[in-house]
């Protein structure tokens, strides 16, 4: 009784925020390693799988060499050639101009800066979606999530994004915030010199950031509470080890937890370009409604056992039909 009272006080004096335990994905959970060993000894995951599971569970991120063929990217880069021409419907968020349309940029020789990414690409090109939901990513996630996936949002980016460091889910709102995994495609290669990705492994497990009233997401009120996150986690991640700086092939996969500490690293060489596409991703139960037009039933497309939905904007039109076809070789037909 007097315990209960002495936590209680000092919960109310000291403000946490947390993930809701109830519904924490299971890799997150206190018993996974044992979930881990009891699945493998049952024969429903593989030794590797196990190690992938557990490397997961205590570094907060995956890598899958070689996932994603070669033609398949160079077919998203043909439609996104064609897209700067044709100037389709389609947004792009770029540095101090925040979310316009395609059609009302710059020419990309124009641009002042290389920060800049196409947004939902995926939607207008069936070589991007191809990738998004590549089975070897799918797959990886749904073990992951250890259910049903969904993908929320794709950013396709041309250069490094030298992105502060972060964590996702204060800023990518799943409804169950700790069901967010971010995945990072490497169209060509990518390492410090070009501004990769930065990473900060275990980082995953530091306590969560207080946005106000113990609220773990940002809900675009204030930009002093993101340089108040900014500096909590610098000071939270010099207790870890040193970070990483994702040293990658063209078709190599990083996946990370929503709650692992990333950005963009500096870029060294500002002409040379690091071509990436960068997905969240859900689960069905925490991802239900379109965040592009929540007023509407969102309409599901599935592929290689995921799901993303289409995009309901005026003047688009989702072609599947009619875009790249199986292994990305074709060129793009249409959809942009
Ligand atoms: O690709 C990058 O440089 C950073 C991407 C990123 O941090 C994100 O999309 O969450």
């Amino acid at each position: 009784m007097i315990t209960s009272f002495f936590q209680k006080f000092l919960a109310q004096r000291k403000p946490k925020a947390i993930f809701d335990a109830i519904t924490l994905p299971w890799l997150d959970r206190s018993d996974a390693s044992r979930q881990i060993e009891r699945k493998r000894t049952a024969g429903e995951i593989s030794d590797e799988e196990s190690i992938m599971l557990n490397h997961w569970r205590t570094e907060g991120y995956v890598a899958l060499r070689s996932a994603v063929e070669e033609p398949l990217i160079d077919a998203l880069w043909r439609d996104e050639e064609r897209a700067w021409k044709e100037r389709p419907a389609c947004k792009i968020l770029s540095e101090g101009v925040g979310v316009t349309m395609l059609s009302d940029c710059k020419p990309k020789e124009e641009l002042t800066h290389h920060h800049y990414r196409l947004m939902d690409f995926h939607n207008l090109s069936e070589a991007g979606a191809k990738i998004m939901m590549h089975p070897t990513i799918v797959r990886t996630l749904t073990l992951l999530f250890g259910e049903p996936i969904i993908a929320m949002q794709s950013l396709l980016f041309e250069y490094g994004s030298e992105q502060h460091l972060h964590q996702d889910f204060p800023y990518v709102h799943a409804e169950i915030p700790s069901h967010l995994i971010g995945g990072w495609v490497a169209c060509e290669p990518a390492d410090a010199e070009n501004g990769s990705l930065l990473y900060y492994p275990g980082s995953h497990r530091i306590p969560l950031f207080d946005f106000g009233d113990g609220s773990v997401l940002y809900k675009n009120d204030d930009p002093k509470k993101i340089d108040a996150f900014e500096v909590y986690l610098q000071e939270q991640c010099t207790k870890l080890q040193k970070p990483l700086i994702l040293d990658a092939k063209k078709g190599d996969v990083l996946l990370w937890h929503g709650a692992l500490v990333h950005g963009g690293s500096l870029t060294q060489n500002k002409e040379r370009t690091r071509r990436s596409l960068v997905t969240h991703y859900s689960t069905k139960r925490a991802y239900t409604k379109d965040r592009r037009s929540y007023d509407k039933t969102p309409i599901e497309i599935h592929l290689n056992g995921g799901t993303y939905h289409a995009w309901q904007f005026p003047g688009h039109e989702e072609k599947r039909d009619k875009l790249v076809g199986e292994g990305g070789v074709e060129p793009p037909t249409a959809g942009l």
